[in-house]
């Protein structure tokens, strides 16, 4: 791990066990994004994406937060701002990398998830989020649309009729409620909430990481594919995986009752 890092001033970037973390940190504004924040993640998520053996990033907040979204701060003089042009050299660039990473994404919701915040959580490939954090689609409450794919992916997520209210009305969704509508995998208890997340981390980290990259990409891909395609891609996909180290090791540890030794490739 390189010194390098130590220079960020609105994340903390660490490396460690195969694990990449990532914390959002500028906890005093729930950590919004600024210019310099999404400067910072394009660094980070790039050096992450070339790193064939990160086998699980982590992302969550520092303090009372995960991420309230754009700094409304950064946001005064609206009439001579092009938001297409800020969504595309900010979120959008950031969120067409996270997608890229070969390695599952675990994002550990500790506190409030609005706006933007609530949308690149749900990108994430694995959401946790404490009980104690609310999911809020704050955009239609200043007069914009749901960003960071948030129009895509929610009615994947909950249906259209969910989808279409939260974000019309801005209503917080609990953590818990996130989950029973299938937004979010796990609403975890807050005073378990770090040993879930590292037990989560770490096992995904030992897990069969290449077989792991082609599920998320082969699940995306199943909403723009039809049946018969989707069938071809899948038998395509199992043909290299069979080819795999960690397919016979997998097959071998079983045979032999121990437990396998993933090397992720
Ligand atoms: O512009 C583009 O690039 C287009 C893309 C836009 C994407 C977006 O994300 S638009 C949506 C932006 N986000 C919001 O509208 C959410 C605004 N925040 C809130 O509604 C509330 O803060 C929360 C519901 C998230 C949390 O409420 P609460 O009561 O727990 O905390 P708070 O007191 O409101 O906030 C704590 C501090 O953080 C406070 O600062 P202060 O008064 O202590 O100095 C607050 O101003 C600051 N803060 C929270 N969110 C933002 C923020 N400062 C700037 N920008 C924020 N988004």
């Amino acid at each position: 791990m390189t010194d390098s890092w130590d220079g960020l001033q609105t994340l903390k970037f660490s490396i460690k066990d195969h694990v990449a973390s990532v914390v959002l940190c500028r906890p005093e504004k729930l950590n919004a994004f600024n210019d310099l924040m999404h400067d910072e993640l394009f660094l980070v998520l790039n050096h992450i994406a070339d790193q064939s053996d990160i086998r699980c990033v982590l992302l969550t907040g520092e303090g009372r937060g995960f991420c309230a979204g754009q700094d409304l701060g950064t946001r005064t003089g609206h009439e001579s701002m092009d938001l297409g042009d800020k969504l595309e050299q900010g979120y959008n660039k950031n969120l067409r990398i996270l997608k890229s990473i070969h390695a599952p994404v675990v994002c550990a919701v500790n506190g409030v998830a609005a706006g933007a915040g609530a949308n690149i959580a749900l990108n994430c490939d694995v959401v946790i989020a404490k009980q104690s954090a609310q999911f809020i689609q704050a955009f239609s409450s200043i007069g914009l649309i749901p960003d960071c794919n948030g129009t895509w992916l929610l009615p994947k997520l909950i249906g259209l009729a969910r989808a279409k209210a939260i974000t019309m009305l801005g209503t917080p969704i609990t953590a818990e409620q996130a989950e029973s509508w299938g937004m979010i995998y796990q609403a975890v208890a807050d005073e378990d909430f770090n040993s879930v997340v590292n037990d989560m981390v770490a096992t995904l980290a030992n897990r069969p990481t290449r077989a792991l990259s082609f599920i998320k990409n082969i699940m995306d891909e199943s909403f723009r594919n039809d049946y018969g395609v989707h069938l071809d891609r899948e038998r395509d996909v199992q043909r290299v995986c069979g080819l795999s180290h960690d397919f016979s090791e997998g097959v071998s540890a079983f045979l032999e009752k121990r437990k396998p030794e993933f090397k992720g490739h």
